[in-house]
């Protein structure tokens, strides 16, 4: 099936685009989830049948109201606003394009009362094209219903269980992982057009021998058969100097004395970007569509101990992170994510790792041009039960992931669940089917598990090139002491590297802090308790770094964030070492001094 939503959309000599954010018309449905198809709120503006409230698109829905009802509101909600589409883009014969970039977690989608598209799957986008929906001499109706449900076999899964009280009932939705389940139009949405004959995805690959730079790359187009369009490729450096071109649409290029795209504090030049111009060309020259693609000239290579960059081993500094902000939730928040940015380098880190779900493009987009490495995941996260339409869902958020995110030089590793069940016997051909997926569409990066499952009983690692894991030595085990971290530590990075001659990094470890919390001698909660576990962490570190196999460190989390609520949790999960609006504990200083220290050394 053709995956929607691969090329991040473009204003080009040749599209347009503009974008729906804004307030829109906001109503949750009741409890029968079948009330407002019967209703057809998607006939006319949700204001004509029934009350509405203004909700900002992008954003969470949760946390913009002062009602439990909707913070906890389990199935549906609708949304809907008008728009123009302008008429020369009818007068151009464009095509007119609409694209979620991510709506949590199943959208179903009309225009003018006409049901256009349906997508499950939270933080991944999805697009339709919609010209012969839409007039041009008046306004159009665009109405979105969102299902925030997660069951036993949505990626990820969730239950919902009926609670009465007084006789009347709800639904509550649980799950085992702890971040909130934020729901709502998550990101931009955007309205654009393309020609009818359009380029619909460019593929690049690069690679690397002395000091010349190759990108092997394809550029495929849809709405024509003919023989006469001709791809022109050009590539364009940092100062917008063409450096190469070419006049197919599959093809090698070559540079000479090539600029390669390097990590932060590895090179005094990290995240550089080439831009590739794609064009079609038609018969009589015209040109009929452009695309810009930015590329970065870099390789992951991995043996059974180490992963390297431009051959160069790689020692990876960096954090587990959340899209999660104050009052819009997982709503995409350009403030937000260039402040988090500025902190990633002010503490020396290199990488981070999306947990636990793919993270808005623009993220990425930053994370290229800064140098920054990303660990993609993809939102399976506990996963359990491992039925077969679980399998499909899951490789499926695969497949549209990696349609995505393929072109980015800052993505350096697929992470393909956070602690699965990955002792039970169906995990282990579960897995296999789900790297040998990943490995079919894309063989350039090492495949890895955040695994919290012991290493013996383990049936998921034999299937990965790169062992993460996560354990909370001196938190949720041996709460209260960090005496046996360095030795738990080691022994386990170590068990993991014997057991199956791989590399390893750990992908979490950390304590809760609430920020002020002062004990000495330290004590749990604390700032001093936060800092006390990490420097236990960083000798076992220090240690696993000469055994030669351990290739990456990742604290557990970036900042505080939202999560259910419960009584282990304190105003949700705060072992960031930001508070939730980004100010440092202790503990961002005395990681800043370690990451950036490694780096001076490297
Ligand atoms: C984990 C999970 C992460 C949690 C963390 C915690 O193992 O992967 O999502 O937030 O522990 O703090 O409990």
């Amino acid at each position: 099936f053709r995956v929607g939503g691969s090329l991040y959309p473009q204003a080009t000599e040749t599209r347009d685009l503009r974008t729906l954010d804004g307030i829109w018309n906001f109503r949750k449905s009741p409890i029968d989830p079948e009330y407002g198809y019967r209703n057809e709120w998607f006939k006319q503006d949700l204001q004509k049948t029934g009350p509405v409230i203004p909700m900002p698109v992008p954003s969470s829905y949760n946390d913009v109201g002062e009602d439990v009802s909707l913070r906890d509101h389990v199935g549906l909600v609708w949304y809907d606003r008008r728009f123009y589409v302008p008429s020369w883009w009818a007068r151009a014969e464009q095509r007119v394009w609409l694209r979620f970039s991510s709506v949590h977690y199943a959208a179903q989608v009309w225009v003018n009362g006409i049901s256009v598209t349906y997508h499950e799957m939270g933080h991944l986008p999805f697009e339709v094209e919609i010209s012969e929906f839409v007039h041009y001499n008046g306004s159009n109706l665009l109405t979105v219903v969102v299902d925030n449900t997660l069951l036993n076999d949505t990626v990820p899964q969730g239950t919902i269980t009926e609670v009465y009280t007084n006789k009347t009932f709800r639904l509550k939705q649980t799950y085992t992982f702890d971040f909130f389940n934020y729901a709502g139009i998550h990101r931009t949405v955007f309205l654009y057009s393309t020609p009818r004959i359009y380029i619909d995805d460019v593929i690049v690959n690069t690679d690397i021998q002395g000091l010349t730079g190759f990108i092997v790359y394809n550029v495929t187009y849809y709405g024509s058969d003919s023989k006469n369009i001709i791809c022109l490729v050009q590539l364009f450096d940092k100062n917008d100097t063409q450096v190469v071109a070419a006049q197919e649409c599959a093809g090698l290029l070559e540079i000479g004395n090539a600029n390669f795209w390097w990590p932060y504090l590895m090179h005094p030049d990290p995240g550089y970007l080439y831009t590739m111009k794609a064009s079609l060309i038609g018969p009589r020259g015209e040109l009929i569509d452009t695309y810009y693609q930015k590329i970065g000239i870099r390789t992951v290579t991995w043996t059974n101990t180490s992963v390297f960059l431009n051959d160069k081993p790689l020692y990876l500094r960096g954090f587990g992170m959340h899209e999660d902000s104050d009052l819009r939730g997982k709503g995409w928040d350009p403030v937000l994510w260039v402040k988090n940015f500025n902190l990633l380098r002010w503490t020396g880190a290199n990488a981070f790792r999306t947990s636990h779900y793919p993270y808005a493009e623009e993220i990425y987009q930053l994370a290229d041009e800064q140098g920054i490495m990303i660990i993609d995941e993809c939102p399976s996260v506990d996963t359990d039960i491992f039925t077969d339409s679980l399998l499909k869902k899951h490789k499926q958020s695969l497949q549209e992931l990696i349609h995505r995110d393929k072109n980015h030089p800052s993505v350096i590793m697929w992470s393909i669940s956070n602690e699965p069940r990955s002792q039970l016997k169906r995990a282990d051909a579960y897995f296999g089917e789900v790297v040998r997926h990943v490995k079919s569409m894309d063989l350039s990066r090492p495949v890895t598990i955040a695994i919290a499952q012991n290493y013996q009983y383990d049936k998921s690692a034999q299937h990965l090139d790169v062992i993460s894991f996560n354990r909370y030595n001196g938190w949720y085990e041996d709460t209260g002491s960090v005496a046996n971290v360095v030795r738990k530590v080691v022994d386990e990075a170590s068990a993991w590297h014997r057991k199956h001659n791989k590399p390893v990094l750990m992908s979490e470890y950390g304590a809760d802090t609430i920020a002020g919390l002062h004990f000495y001698p330290e004590y749990v909660w604390s700032e001093e308790y936060q800092v006390a576990i990490m420097s236990e962490h960083f000798k076992a570190f220090d240690m696993l770094r000469q055994a030669g196999f351990f290739v990456g460190e990742f604290i557990w989390n970036f900042a505080d964030f939202k999560t259910a609520q419960t009584i282990t949790r304190v105003g949700g999960n705060r072992k960031g070492v930001f508070t939730r609006s980004r100010q440092p504990k202790a503990s961002a200083h005395h990681l800043r001094a370690r990451y950036r220290a490694l780096a001076a050394a490297a």
